[in-house]
């Protein structure tokens, strides 16, 4: 497909996050719009968020676009981010925090290098990249899920919200991560050879606060420990670089 006009729908979840979404918005518009051969909508799947934002959202329309998927509440950033999938008609998919901590600056490496990988993912470890002023707990709680992942996958950054693939990846699995590290699930059951990372500053959010919570820890340790057993089980993906 090398070529061809990329068209690939954006995901971004958001729950409060009414500051933010008409900044990222703008940001990705106007760095997309160097670029003709890509052809992106941004899909914002919002849970009902108390601060308006999904309102906020659909007046966005009129200057880009954009779609809207309202939930009813508050059900969880993996099960919003297959929700955007799921609406979605296009071949080409991706995921963004909206929360401006992933810059787009990086997209279009990252959308481009779908011409040749199934999978591109935005590195927050890369020797090159750069993680702003994260509290010393939340390091090295996110160093250790990364450590065991990394071992499970072989991807640097496998728990990254900032991802980009091919549906086809996904076609034939049925995702369960209802909360974070979406991605892991994908590296684990996907149907994928070739996956590149490219570096990127992670912002720290400016306005709202973060969702992570003691309970997305305890959710993600489950599920280490699950994929590490259905690894084991079902072991065998031809992964290059
Ligand atoms: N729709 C939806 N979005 C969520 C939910 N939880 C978090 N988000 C969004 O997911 C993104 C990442 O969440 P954030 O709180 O920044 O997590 P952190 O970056 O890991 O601290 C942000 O865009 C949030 O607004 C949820 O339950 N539903
Ligand atoms: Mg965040």
């Amino acid at each position: 497909m090398s070529e061809d006009i990329l068209r690939i729908s954006l995901i971004t979840p958001t729950y409060n996050e009414r500051e933010n979404i008409p900044i990222l918005a703008e940001e990705i518009f106007a760095v997309i719009a160097q670029y003709p051969e890509i052809d992106l909508e941004l899909i914002v799947v919002d849970d009902n968020s108390p601060d308006g934002t999904g309102d906020l959202a659909e007046e966005l329309k009129d200057r880009y676009p954009i779609q809207v998927v309202h939930r009813e509440g508050k059900l969880g950033l993996g099960s919003a981010v297959m929700a955007g999938f799921a609406h979605s008609d296009r071949e080409l998919l991706g995921v963004i925090d909206a929360d401006l901590s992933h810059d787009p600056v990086v997209l279009p490496q990252l959308i481009l290098g779908l011409r040749d990988h199934d999978l591109a993912i935005g590195s927050r470890y890369d020797p090159e990249s750069k993680v702003e002023k994260w509290p010393w707990y939340r390091k090295v709680i996110s160093q250790s899920g990364v450590f065991f992942a990394r071992r499970l996958t072989g991807v640097q950054d496998p728990l990254a919200g900032y991802f980009f693939l091919h549906r086809r990846v996904i076609d034939k699995m049925v995702l369960t991560s209802p909360g974070y590290k979406i991605l892991l699930e994908i590296l684990v059951k996907g149907q994928y050879n070739r996956f590149m990372e490219v570096p990127f500053i992670f912002r720290n959010r400016q306005f709202s606060s973060s969702k992570l919570n003691w309970t997305e820890y305890y959710l993600f340790a489950k599920q280490l420990l699950l994929f590490w057993l259905f690894k084991k089980r079902f072991s065998g993906h031809s992964k290059s670089n």
